[in-house]
């Protein structure tokens, strides 16, 4: 190494301490000019021979591309990155963020080595150790803490990325694992209950929509807060076939984005008032005629009888005989055959006044009229009742909702359970061109669908029972941290969660890069990208409908491991290599042949291999029409509209509830915080990635009328603040964020903020209603308030 420049410019920034020589001492003199971004990004020189082969590897899942890479390297350097021609037509894709990886992954913020703490937690200050060193820390400290306080003292989290790659590592550990994770959730919470409860939460499918290629037959597509265009990359061609082919489309969203261009329409609003929207759009419907009675009475509950005294729904004896009103005025149970219930009225049975859940929303929703719903959200009233208009009367119809704007509010359930009546009244469910969620996002199934390796019984995770981002607040027997990824996603209030992990007895944290929440760790692990491997395969991944694999493209660059060879170093480490596979190869194997779903049931290793790293599903051509049996999958097969479980929240039908952070007129924090989802991260990812990087700078964007009142120009440092805490940044004018927002791109790592995160000012509240909600509390944190002064 000597004569070299340091190997990292990005670790003495941090104030690591100069590693010259033990970097020597680790093997890496065989490496030397590869140890530096400059080394292995210097033009190859002209030789006669020089060596070149092809290696194919799979990208991100969280950006839905899951695309598969077709990579040269050239004298031991990987220099060219194109689609995989072996992939489908119309999945064959790369973008910037792909093609970056050529710089990206040479990065000057790899971690290079394991790292032990040497200075106070938070100070970012490390000296290089070996991986046998870093196990041996490993195992004193869990095996101690495993001794006093017992396993479920760890709590070791995986972030969306990797937890394939390590997927064995949290139950191996029999640690405890967050199973609340407040994440993407928010409308779902709300959808879910209408088709019984079913559906998993990260897929948009399941929430009610059709595949995304089915929106070629979508006549009017309402868009609420997703900017596909940026946040749905991958599939946001099906968008531009649609409007080929005739559709229409609206935008709602505070900040005029990339997709809002894309529209026929944008339409400003409010943060935090989609559900007054929805409610709006609703009772103009209700108001206008355009209902599709047909379907309501026959695939909803909307005829069911509910008790005018207690809300609760009728029913004959046991179970799930739920009473209705038919043609001749009687009493008569839902599922009657010939039976045609009415949709409105009123009986008494038993002494007790009975009315249609369809009366009630009837009459709740002649105060939400557009007048109402104009007022909440800012949108003028006659807008609000054209596009209802529009969309009830010029279908088929979909609402996309997205997964990042009004998802982090507390009133997000209430938003998609009005989104749901909706599309249920003018009869969008279960046609072509229907539907209702997160369309983009949930374009198509990025569910993993590989068996699970199998571990022995008693290894199993215990469940936190609380929000794991309510840990700081709580009381709690958790020790040790372990983190595969960086917390900083995962923590609102990031300030005072890092002060409650600096409390902790051992903080361990494994990343390729070097995450903002490392500098807290007492230990890190240096982890392969995806490019690199120490066998010929990798792994197996499935999403985009596409089976895809990892091959070795390069050698494991410095010191890092990859994450199952990690994974493997800890079951050494505390004797447990047994449970484990031998080789990824392995593992990946098992998965595949242990397959429960017949989507990939039969494909191999074998056939992998022999197609360039890619198999796409056995029912690739099939395009996947949800409900299109109009079974809903629910206890009565309709659409369960009225939600009984949510009455003692007065949520049985849809009420308006502002948001968390209630926004008052000349409150001490006027500005609504967003944080949004951008073309150049995907979360914290890419940050670092130079060849992107030049493009864009760490910015908070905010209307000229908004700066001007505070006195601020483009390009001065601000504080942005609120009671949480505060963080620094630029400013930016931007017209097209709405007077009283403010913007900044989420995922942003500490080290390009002017001082702080700005996960320091989001709100950390764990709302009532969330625990009794089908997937937990929503993390609040678009539903903050903010000031913003000059620094
Ligand atoms: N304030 C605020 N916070 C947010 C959001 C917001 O809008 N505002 N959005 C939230 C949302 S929607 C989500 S989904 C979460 C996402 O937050 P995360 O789940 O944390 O994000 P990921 O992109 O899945 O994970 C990224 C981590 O995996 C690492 N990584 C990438 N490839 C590999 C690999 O092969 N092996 C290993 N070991 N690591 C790898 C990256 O370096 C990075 O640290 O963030 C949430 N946090
Ligand atoms: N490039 C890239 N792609 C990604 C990701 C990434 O990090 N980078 N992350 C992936 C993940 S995990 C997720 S969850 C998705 C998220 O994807 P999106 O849901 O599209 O994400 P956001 O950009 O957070 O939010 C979308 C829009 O909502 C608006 N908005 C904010 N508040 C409100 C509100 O109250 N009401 C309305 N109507 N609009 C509002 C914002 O201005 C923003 O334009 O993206 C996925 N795709
Ligand atoms: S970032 Fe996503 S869309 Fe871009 S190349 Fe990677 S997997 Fe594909
Ligand atoms: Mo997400």
């Amino acid at each position: 190494m000597s004569g070299k420049k340091s190997p990292q410019g990005g670790l003495t920034r941090r104030g690591f301490l100069k590693t010259t020589g033990a970097v020597g001492a680790l093997g890496l003199a065989g490496a030397v000019g590869m140890t530096t971004a400059e080394g292995w990004l210097a033009p190859a020189e002209a030789t006669e021979v020089s060596e070149e082969r092809v290696a194919y590897t799979y990208h991100q899942t969280h950006c839905r591309g899951n695309c598969t890479l077709k990579c040269t390297v050239r004298d031991g350097r990987l220099c060219l990155i194109e689609p995989n021609e072996a992939a489908e037509a119309g999945f064959r894709k790369l973008c910037v963020k792909g093609l970056s990886e050529i710089q990206h992954v040479y990065s000057t913020e790899r971690v290079q080595t394991p790292m032990k703490r040497v200075g106070e937690r938070g100070s970012g200050e490390f000296i290089s150790i070996t991986w046998e060193e870093a196990m041996e820390i490993f195992a004193e400290n869990i095996k101690r803490i495993w001794a006093e306080h017992g396993k479920d003292a760890v709590i070791a989290w995986t972030p969306g990325e990797n937890s394939q790659e390590v997927a064995e590592l949290r139950n191996m550990l029999s640690c405890t694992a967050g199973n609340w994770n407040g994440i993407d959730i928010g409308y779902a919470n709300g959808l879910y209950p209408l088709y019984g409860g079913s559906g998993s939460a990260a897929n948009g499918v399941t929430m009610g929509g059709n595949e995304i290629t089915d929106l070629v037959n979508t006549k009017t597509l309402l868009v609420v807060g997703s900017n596909f265009v940026e946040s749905g990359l991958p599939h946001c061609s099906s968008f531009f076939d649609a409007q080929d082919a005739g559709m229409y489309s609206v935008m709602f969203d505070p900040i005029f984005t990339p997709s809002a261009g894309k529209c026929d329409e944008w339409v400003p609003m409010e943060s935090g008032t989609d559900p007054a929207l929805f409610l709006g759009l609703i009772s103009c419907v209700l108001d206008g005629g355009w209902i599709d009675e047909d379907f309501i009475r026959q695939h909803t509950t909307f005829p069911f009888l509910v008790s005018m005294a207690d809300g609760s729904l009728y029913r004959k004896g046991e179970g799930d005989t739920y009473g209705v009103i038919g043609e001749d005025g009687a009493l008569h149970a839902f599922d009657e055959a010939g039976l045609t219930a009415s949709l409105e009225g009123e009986i008494e049975i038993d002494g007790v006044k009975y009315q249609t859940a369809f009366s009630q929303l009837k009459a709740n929703a002649v105060k939400y009229d557009a007048a109402w719903a104009s007022e909440v959200t800012g949108i003028p009233a006659d807008k609000i009742a054209e596009v209802a208009k529009r969309y009830a009367t010029n279908g088929p119809a979909v609402i996309d909702v997205g997964y990042g704007g009004g998802d982090r509010f507390q009133n997000a359930d209430i938003a998609g359970h009005a989104a749901g009546i909706l599309a249920a009244i003018t009869g969008n469910f279960g046609l072509p061109g229907t539907g209702v969620g997160t369309i983009f996002n949930g374009g198509y199934d990025i569910g993993n669908l590989l068996g699970s390796w199998p571990l022995p019984a008693d290894m199993k995770t215990k469940k936190l029972g609380f929000p794991t981002w309510d840990l700081p607040y709580r009381e709690n027997n958790i020790k040790a941290f372990i983190t595969w990824g960086d917390l900083q996603q995962r923590f609102p209030a990031l300030d005072t969660a890092m002060e409650w992990l600096k409390t902790l007895d051992f903080i361990v944290a494994a990343d390729v890069y070097h995450i903002s929440c490392m500098d807290y760790a007492d230990l890190v692990l240096p982890i392969a990208s995806r490019f690199e491997c120490d066998e010929e395969i990798g792994g197996v991944r499935t999403a985009r409908k596409h089976v895809a694999m990892r091959q070795k493209v390069l050698d494991p660059l410095f010191e890092s491991k990859t994450d199952f060879a990690a994974q493997y170093e800890i079951a050494k480490a505390l004797g447990l290599e047994d449970v484990l596979p031998k080789t990824a190869e392995e593992r990946a194997e098992y998965q595949l042949a242990n397959t429960k779903s017949a989507r990939i049931k039969g494909i191999t290793l074998d056939d992998l291999k022999k197609n360039n790293g890619v198999v796409s599903y056995n029912d690739f051509g099939e395009e996947k029409h949800t409900f299109s049996d109009f079974n809903f999958g629910s206890s009565t097969g309709r659409l369960e509209v009225y939600y009984e479980k949510m009455l003692e929240f007065g949520q049985a039908l849809p009420v308006w509830e502002p948001p968390h952070q209630v926004y008052e007129e000349g409150g001490k924090y006027p500005l609504r915080f967003l944080q949004v989802k951008t073309r150049y991260h995907i979360h914290d990812q890419f940050c670092d990635a130079e060849w992107i990087r030049q493009f864009y700078e760490t910015n908070l964007e905010m209307n000229p009328a908004d700066m001007e009142a505070r006195g601020l120009e483009t390009g001065d440092e601000v504080e942005i603040f609120n009671d949480w805490g505060s963080f620094g940044c630029k400013a930016l004018a931007n017209e097209s964020v709405r007077p009283g927002t403010v913007k900044i791109y989420q995922g942003e790592w500490t080290k390009y903020m002017s001082f702080g995160n700005l996960q320091n000012v989001t709100n950390p509240a764990v709302t009532e209603r969330g625990k009794a909600l089908a997937n937990g509390p929503v993390i609040l944190s678009n539903d903050v308030l903010v000031e913003v002064k000059k620094a």
